[in-house]
């Protein structure tokens, strides 16, 4: 089975972790392999950006730690629409340090992330670690993390060599581990699920290193299965719009995929 050339509703019975099975079952039931990348530093905005995008998005990955006005207040506030809209709320932390610090980390701080966001990113440089710390705190609720394994930045140091690794520690891990950040086709186990940001239409790049290509692009070339578009749809004149947009291309995109 090719990942490339599944059904996301196939691929949903062949894992048991929990986060993968219900990101599959959002993903066919609204046909959305869009993730919006809230990178907004309010409270309001980030809620009301989550209202407008929530019919269209399968994900809203945040980065808590920009907000100005962070209270817990907000994150219940997003659980609720979250739970109304059908999505899943992911927290792009970018863990990277031992395991007794991420566990720290993700159950404490100001933010306390394990409580409200179903997925986290890491990366994969400290080596397992990292996840079995993540995954000591979950106790029993549905949580897993995504690794960092390549990235969409000029210069970026994630080598052919360093990817390999970041594969091996998915399939042993992927009781918690539900996929990758990357560019390319870097795994064929429909378990795994390939997030590829750095997606936007009309624009190649921004002024610090980012390289963007098309939600069509992303799927059909980059093998991407969720788009993640960030200031393509929060810095449109309308996010709403944009996100249906971003929405019916990707998912056309994966269509054509499946099929060809
Ligand atoms: O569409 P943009 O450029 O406004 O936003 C892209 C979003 C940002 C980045 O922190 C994130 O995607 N990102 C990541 C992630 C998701 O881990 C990895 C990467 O290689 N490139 C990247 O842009 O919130």
């Amino acid at each position: 089975m090719d990942r490339l050339k599944c059904t996301f509703e196939s691929r949903e019975s062949t894992t048991v972790q929990p986060v993968s099975r219900k990101l599959f079952n959002i993903m066919s039931a609204k046909q959305s392999n869009l993730c919006v990348a809230a990178d907004v530093t309010k409270s309001a905005e980030l809620l009301s950006l989550a209202e407008k995008v929530g019919p269209y998005i399968c994900l809203l990955k945040t980065h808590i730690d920009i907000l100005s006005d962070f209270s817990t207040e907000v994150v219940e506030e997003l659980k609720n629409i979250a739970v109304k809209h059908n999505f899943l709320i992911f927290e792009d932390r970018k863990f990277g340090d031992i395991g007794n610090t991420v566990a720290t980390q993700y159950s404490g701080g100001p933010f306390n992330i394990v409580d409200w966001a179903d997925l986290v990113t890491v990366h994969g440089l400290p080596g397992d670690g990292v996840i079995k710390g993540l995954g000591s705190c979950a106790s029993g609720q549905p949580r897993g993390c995504i690794i960092v394994s390549q990235m969409s930045s000029s210069g970026t140091l994630t080598s052919d060599e360093y990817i390999k690794g970041c594969c091996k520690m998915a399939e042993e891990n992927a009781h918690f581990v539900i996929g990758f950040v990357a560019q390319s086709n870097i795994s064929k186990d429909p378990r795994f699920i390939v997030f590829t940001p750095g997606v936007q239409s009309g624009c190649t790049s921004d002024v610090l290193g980012q390289q963007y290509v098309t939600p069509r692009a992303a799927v059909l070339e980059r093998g991407a299965d969720v788009v993640i578009v960030g200031r393509g749809i929060t810095k449109s004149d309308d996010p709403c719009s944009a996100a249906k947009h971003y929405k019916e291309e990707a998912f056309k995109a994966y269509q054509e995929r499946i099929t060809s």
